[in-house]
């Protein structure tokens, strides 16, 4: 299943970095936004995932990420999640990069964690950017806000807004370092998070996608494992040796 190239990379010495998507919560229950068996078919991420959809109708987008959250609350990391935790401590040099927003991967025990795309469970101020913790939006009632007057929003970053610069800043760099690339769990059309693949590649790592499905980036691979995430990665740390 493994090739022996992969198995000689999951040495403690190799330098890994690993980038995850929505795939990596999908048997954790969180619905992909775009695989197979994406299940926010009633919208496109891009339709809620942007500014000029809350300012049009805060409500709507506000209620989305509300389902979310209590979604979350309400699931438990999977094998993927674990192994991956599993993986920063076993490695000297190891850096996950997720665009994950739900927060799973901490709750499985990573350390240090790369959110690209922010935390759902954090809020901002729409007009301060303030900070602001966990604020639950009830449908029917007044929409929250700031002390500022302005509208909060979650913490995310969506279509059109940059990334956190220096969470990206590292993430590049440390995928310019790395011997061995992992992408797992992403359809890779998103940038820049899926040019972060590429560079690792053109700078000399092996990479590798976990993934069901087919992607665009399937094709430039070293190597291609195809099944879900929380079946392969067991079976990797299984084969390299380590214990879960
Ligand atoms: C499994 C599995 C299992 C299932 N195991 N796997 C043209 C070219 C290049 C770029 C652009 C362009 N036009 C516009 C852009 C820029 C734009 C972009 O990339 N658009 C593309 C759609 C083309 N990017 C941006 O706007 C970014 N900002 C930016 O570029 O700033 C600079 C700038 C500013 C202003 C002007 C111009 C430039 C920001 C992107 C923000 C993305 N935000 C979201 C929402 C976050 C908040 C939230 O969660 O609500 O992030 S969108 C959504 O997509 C979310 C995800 O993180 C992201 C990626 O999705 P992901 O994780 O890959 O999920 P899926 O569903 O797509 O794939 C799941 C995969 O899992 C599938 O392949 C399944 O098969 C697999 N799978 N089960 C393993 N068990
Ligand atoms: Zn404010």
């Amino acid at each position: 299943m493994f090739s022996k190239k992969l198995i000689q990379l999951m040495q403690p010495e190799t330098r890994v970095c690993v980038l995850t998507g929505a795939g990596v919560s999908a048997e954790s229950g969180v619905p992909t936004f775009r695989g197979a068996h994406g299940l926010w078919q009633k919208f496109r991420p891009e339709e809620l995932a942007n500014v000029d959809a809350f300012l049009n109708n805060p409500e709507l987008v506000l209620a989305w990420y509300q389902y979310r959250r209590e979604l979350i609350d309400n699931i438990e990391p999977n094998p993927g999640h674990y192994s991956l935790a599993k993986m920063e401590q076993y490695f000297a040099d190891f850096t996950l990069v997720t665009q994950n927003v739900d927060g799973l991967h901490r709750r499985a025990g990573s350390q240090k964690v790369y959110e690209l795309h922010g935390n759902i469970l954090h809020n901002k101020c729409f007009q301060c950017g303030k900070a602001i913790q966990r604020v639950d939006f009830v449908e029917g009632e007044e929409l929250p806000r700031c002390e500022c007057g302005g509208l909060i929003r979650p913490d995310v970053v969506w279509f059109g807004e940059m990334l956190p610069e220096k969470t990206l800043t590292t993430a590049a760099s440390k995928a310019v370092e790395a011997d061995l690339f992992l992408s797992i769990g992403t359809s890779a059309i998103v940038y820049p998070a899926a040019g972060l693949p590429l560079t690792a590649q053109r700078n000399g790592a092996y990479l590798v996608e976990i993934n069901p499905e087919q992607t665009d980036l399937s094709r430039t691979a070293n190597e291609v494992l195809s099944g879900q995430s929380g079946e392969i990665l067991p079976k990797l740390l299984e084969a390299t040796g380590i214990a879960l």
